[in-house]
C-alpha cells in the first residue's frame, strides 16, 4: 500500500479479494503504487461517495472496480468522479459471472466504465490497461511493458518449440 496511490483498487466484498490480487499483482509487478479498498456500492455507499469524491486531488489516476451479481460499484464510482473507471465482473455461482457483466458493462451513454473480462483474466487486463495508460506519459513504464509483451510472446513460441520436438504428452 502506498501513501500516494496512482491506482486505486476497489472491490465490493471481501470475496472478490483472491480474483482482485491480479489486479495488485500486475500493478506490484510494474512498481506502479496503489491502494485497495472493500467499499460496496449498496452496503457502504456513503464510503463510495467519499472514497470517490476525494479520488482525484489525491492523486489517483485511474480506478479499477471489481463487483459482482448486480454490479453496480463501476458504475456508481464513475458517476462521483472524473477519473477513468475499469470494470471487472466478478464469477458469480447463480449465472456464472454474466450478471455482473452486463450489469458493468451496460452503462447508459455519458458515465463510461472500461469493463473488461469475467474474473482474474479481467483482472489482471485491468491493470495492464492501467499500465498501458499511465505508460503514454511515462516511458520507463512504457518499455517495461514492451518488455512483458516480449516475455509473453518468447513463453508461446518456447512452448511451441517443445511441442514440435516432444509431441503430446501420451495419455
Ligand atoms: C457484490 O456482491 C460483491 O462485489 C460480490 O461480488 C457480491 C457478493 O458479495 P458477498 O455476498 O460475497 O459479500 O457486492
Amino acid at each position: 500500500m502506498d501513501s500516494n496511490p496512482l491506482v486505486s483498487i476497489v472491490m465490493g466484498s471481501e470475496s472478490d479479494m483472491e480474483i482482485m490480487m491480479e489486479s495488485a499483482n500486475v500493478l506490484k509487478a510494474f512498481g506502479i503504487p496503489y491502494e485497495t479498498r472493500i467499499i460496496s456500492a449498496h452496503r457502504t455507499p456513503a464510503v463510495v461517495h467519499q472514497f470517490a469524491a476525494s479520488a482525484e486531488e489525491r492523486g489517483v489516476k485511474l480506478i479499477i472496480a471489481g463487483a459482482g451479481k448486480a454490479a453496480h460499484l463501476a458504475g456508481v464510482m464513475a458517476s462521483l468522479t472524473v477519473v477513468p473507471v475499469i470494470g471487472v465482473p466478478m464469477p458469480t455461482s447463480d449465472l456464472g459471472g454474466l450478471d455482473s457483466l452486463l450489469s458493468t458493462v451496460q452503462m447508459p451513454g455519458g458515465i463510461p466504465v472500461a469493463t473488461v473480462a469475467i474474473g482474474k483474466a479481467g483482472a489482471k487486463n485491468a491493470a495492464l490497461l492501467a499500465v498501458g495508460i499511465l505508460a503514454l506519459e511515462n516511458k520507463t513504464l512504457r518499455d517495461r511493458l514492451a518488455a512483458y509483451r516480449e516475455k509473453a510472446a518468447r513463453e508461446v513460441q518456447e512452448a511451441d518449440q517443445k511441442l514440435q520436438e516432444k509431441g503430446l504428452p501420451s495419455a
